[in-house]
């Protein structure tokens, strides 16, 4: 299992949909999150991209000498930059940062957001462009390893000529992995990246998609890795688990999920689609799926679902979606500094996945824990 962590480049909350308890996402704060990630052992972190975002490449750039071992997954929207361009930005993250470069590539789901950056096209029409644009992107960072140049001829993009002169540490690129729901973006994911995402829908809609991306992928001659985004409410016992949930939204009035619920309605986003339609705007049938929780959607745009527990019942609901085919799991928590923390105390001792030993404190010898009268060592906790 490979567990990231998310850096909240769009602000960061204590109860949703409310500035009480909220927080100054300043770049002392992102450190904050990004360093905790790192020592704690998560294998990455995750930077959206969007007009109410930070930016990714910028916010990410400012935290490579922060860290030691954390992966960079940078979301990308093709269209918004030329693909030459991106993918000189890749090859000198990669370098700079000893190739701890991810790349999501997302084509972007809201046509007024896309429209106020210049894209005018339909949804069909903005997946045309993300297929030339990983053409061409692709084309020209292989290249930067064999020598020669590309020359591409599209229907949105063309480029003559394109190179790019210093090589992305990792070869022949950065893995490229891809969210996106629609028919096309399915074809897409099946042809050109390596590790599909889904935002967290319930087991058995997630098999599905599984199923659906393999067999494209497999009539492409391709095999894909899979991952999956979700939040986590985690807590001693599944009790506090669920009180902390309805915490966070304890403060959420319906003016507010409305308005959400009416910007989500505008987009044409097929993912967006069923993450609304699993709660419906309603607050009162929010567990969708066993310790599956989708209140956050009553207010944010993408991922919408959190798994609710103890530690074992929420590693034992990723085991659940291990067993379908997930390996890579995109996790955060409100807020995202101390989630961090709670998460990985709680949660990474009952998961399969090997610790990293170059991570600070690995060779410690321990038992953890302040000294007892100026003497004693803790004893250890009882498992
Ligand atoms: N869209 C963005 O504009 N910015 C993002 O940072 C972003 N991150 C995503 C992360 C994941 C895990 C997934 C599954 C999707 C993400 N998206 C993001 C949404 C994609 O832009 C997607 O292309 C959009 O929902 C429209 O595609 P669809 O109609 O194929 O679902």
């Amino acid at each position: 299992m490979n567990v990231f962590w998310f850096i909240p480049t769009h602000g960061d909350s204590r109860y949703l949909g409310t500035a009480e308890g909220g927080r100054l996402v300043s770049h002392d704060y992102m450190k904050q999150v990004a360093v905790a990630a790192d020592t704690l052992g998560y294998d990455g972190v995750l930077l959206p991209t969007g007009r109410s975002c930070e930016d990714a490449w910028v916010t990410a750039a400012s935290l490579i000498g922060e860290t030691r071992q954390l992966k960079f997954l940078i979301a990308v929207r093709p269209g918004l930059s030329a693909p030459t361009l991106s993918a000189r930005m890749a090859a000198t993250f990669d370098r700079l940062s000893g190739g701890r470069l991810l790349v999501n590539v997302v084509t972007g789901g809201d046509p007024a957001e896309q429209e106020s950056d210049g894209i005018f096209g339909t949804h069909k029409e903005r997946y045309e462009i993300s297929d030339e644009f990983l053409k061409i992107w692709r084309d020209v960072l292989g290249k930067t390893h064999t020598g020669g140049e590309t020359n591409f001829e599209g229907k949105h993009l063309s480029v003559k000529g394109a190179k790019a002169l210093y090589p992305p540490v990792q070869a022949p690129y950065p893995p490229l992995y891809f969210g996106g729901s629609s028919d096309e973006a399915i074809d897409l994911a099946a042809e050109q990246v390596d590790v599909y995402l889904t935002w967290g829908e319930p087991p058995a809609a997630v098999a599905e998609k599984i199923a659906t991306v393999r067999a494209r992928a497999a009539k492409a001659g391709r095999t894909l890795r899979f991952g999956i985004r979700l939040h986590v409410i985690v807590r001693e016992t599944t009790e506090a688990a669920w009180r902390a949930a309805d915490e966070l939204i304890s403060k959420l009035d319906d003016d507010t999920i409305e308005k959400a619920q009416k910007t989500f309605a505008r987009m044409d986003s097929e993912g967006q689609r069923r993450m609304a339609a699993l709660h419906g705007g309603k607050r009162d049938k929010l567990e969708v799926s066993p310790n599956l929780w989708a209140g956050v959607g009553l207010v944010r745009g993408g991922a919408g679902t959190a798994l609710v527990g103890d530690g074992p019942t929420v590693a034992a609901r990723l085991k659940e979606y291990a067993d379908l085919g997930i390996d890579t799991f995109i996790l955060s928590g409100y807020p995202h500094l101390e989630e961090s923390y709670r998460f990985a105390e709680l949660v990474f001792p009952l998961l399969p996945r090997k610790q990293n030993e170059t991570l600070p404190g690995f060779n410690l010898t321990g038992p953890f824990g302040e000294i007892v009268g100026n003497t004693h060592v803790p004893p250890p906790a009882a498992k």
